[in-house]
C-alpha cells in the first residue's frame, strides 16, 4: 500500500538517506531538482509532487528544498525544508497549484532569486497561462517576495507578444563577468534572453529572444552552466521525437547536452549524460561540492512512486578533460 502523504508540514525533516532517491520512503515526493551551493551547503529546490497514487497528471502546489553539506551518492544526512514557497503566496498575480520547475540563483547583491514558472490568474485571454515570475529572499530558504510585483517577466505578452511557447522550465546563469542569462521552454521550443544583473528581472533586448535549433532532440528542462570557459546546456531529450538521441526506444526522456563558446550559443550537440529513467520525465541539474561534480535528476523509484510522484536522485558526474571542449561522461 502507498504511504500517506503529509500535508503542509512546516517543520524540517532531518533524515539519513540510504542512497537514491534521496528521500525514498514516499513521505514526500520531489521533482525537477535545481541545486545551488551556498557556503558549503547544497540547496536543491524541487517541486513537491502531490498526485494521488492513481492520479494521471501533475499536482504540484509548493516548492521544497533538500539540503546537505555532505552529498554522497551512497547516502548521508539531509534536511527536507517543506513548503519553502507557494506560487499564490509569492506572486499576487499567480494562481495556486502550479509550482513547476524553478531555479534558485544568487545575485550580485547577495540575495537569492527564485525563477519560477507559475500560472497567471488572468492571462488576458492568452492560450497558455504559464508565465515566469521571480521571487527574492535574503536566505535560500526564503521567505520569498515578488521581485517584480508588476507581474511575470516572461509570459505570452511580455517581453514580446505571443512567444507561442509554454513558458516553463527556466534556467538562469550568473556568468563570471556578472552578466545574467535565462533559458526556458518545453515541447521542443527553447528561448533565451539576457537579464539585467542590476535587478535580475529586466529582460535586455526585448523581442530578441534566441531560438535554439541545434540541440538534438531537445524537449524541455534546460540547465545552463559554465565550466572552464565553456558553456554547457543539459536538457531532457524526448525519445519519441524523430531526432531523439536516447536509447533504447521508449517514450521516456533521457538527458543530453550541447556546448557553446558563448552563453547564447550557437550550440553544438555533444552526447548523452543520463539514459532514460523510470519516470517518463527527466530533469537535470549540476552542482560542485567538496571537489566533486554531481548530477541531480528525478525518478519514480521511491516507495509509492509514479510518473507524477517523482523523487530527486543524484550521481557523480565525470568530466573528460582530454577532449576540447571537455566532455561529460555518461552517468551509468
Ligand atoms: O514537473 C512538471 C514538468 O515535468 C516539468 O516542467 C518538466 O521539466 C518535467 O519534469
Amino acid at each position: 500500500s502507498s504511504p500517506a502523504i503529509r500535508h503542509r508540514q512546516s517543520s524540517n525533516l532531518e533524515f539519513a538517506s540510504k542512497g537514491n532517491p534521496i528521500l525514498a520512503d514516499g513521505s514526500y515526493y520531489s521533482a525537477d531538482p535545481a541545486p545551488l551551493v551556498v557556503n558549503g551547503t547544497v540547496y536543491i529546490v524541487a517541486g513537491r509532487d502531490e498526485a494521488g497514487p492513481a492520479e494521471n497528471g501533475f499536482v504540484i502546489n509548493e516548492w521544497e528544498i533538500l539540503s546537505t553539506t555532505d552529498p554522497s551518492p551512497e547516502g548521508g544526512e539531509w534536511t527536507l525544508h517543506p513548503a519553502v514557497a507557494r506560487p499564490e503566496d509569492v506572486f499576487a498575480w499567480a494562481s495556486a497549484g502550479t509550482a513547476y520547475a524553478a531555479q534558485l540563483v544568487q545575485g550580485a547583491d547577495g540575495r537569492f532569486y527564485l525563477y519560477a514558472p507559475v500560472t497567471q490568474r488572468d492571462a488576458g485571454g492568452a492560450t497558455d497561462a504559464f508565465a515566469i515570475g521571480v521571487g527574492v529572499a535574503d536566505s535560500p530558504l526564503g521567505p520569498f517576495e515578488d521581485a517584480h510585483p508588476e507581474g511575470p517577466i516572461i509570459s505570452q505578452t511580455v517581453p514580446a507578444p505571443g512567444n507561442g511557447i509554454q513558458n516553463i522550465d527556466p534556467t538562469v546563469l550568473v556568468d563570471d563577468d556578472g552578466r545574467v542569462y535565462i533559458y526556458f521552454g518545453t515541447f521542443g521550443q527553447l528561448l533565451a534572453y539576457e537579464l539585467s544583473a542590476d535587478d535580475m528581472t529586466t529582460i535586455l533586448g526585448e523581442g530578441a529572444a534566441t531560438r535554439i535549433g541545434s540541440l538534438t532532440g531537445f524537449f524541455e528542462a534546460p540547465w545552463l552552466m559554465k565550466r572552464q570557459g565553456t558553456y554547457y546546456l543539459l536538457y531532457a531529450a524526448n525519445n519519441a521525437g524523430a531526432d531523439s538521441p536516447c536509447t533504447p526506444t521508449s517514450y521516456h526522456a533521457c538527458i543530453a547536452y550541447g556546448t557553446a563558446s558563448s552563453p547564447l550559443g550557437p550550440w553544438t550537440y555533444r552526447g548523452i549524460v543520463l539514459d532514460i529513467v523510470s519516470s517518463t520525465t527527466s530533469h537535470p541539474g549540476v552542482f560542485e561540492l567538496n571537489g566533486q561534480s554531481l548530477l541531480v535528476y528525478h525518478t519514480r523509484d521511491a516507495e509509492g512512486g509514479t510518473h507524477f510522484r517523482r523523487s530527486v536522485a543524484f550521481d557523480a558526474l565525470g568530466w573528460d578533460d582530454s577532449t576540447t571542449p571537455p566532455s561529460i561522461q555518461k552517468v551509468t
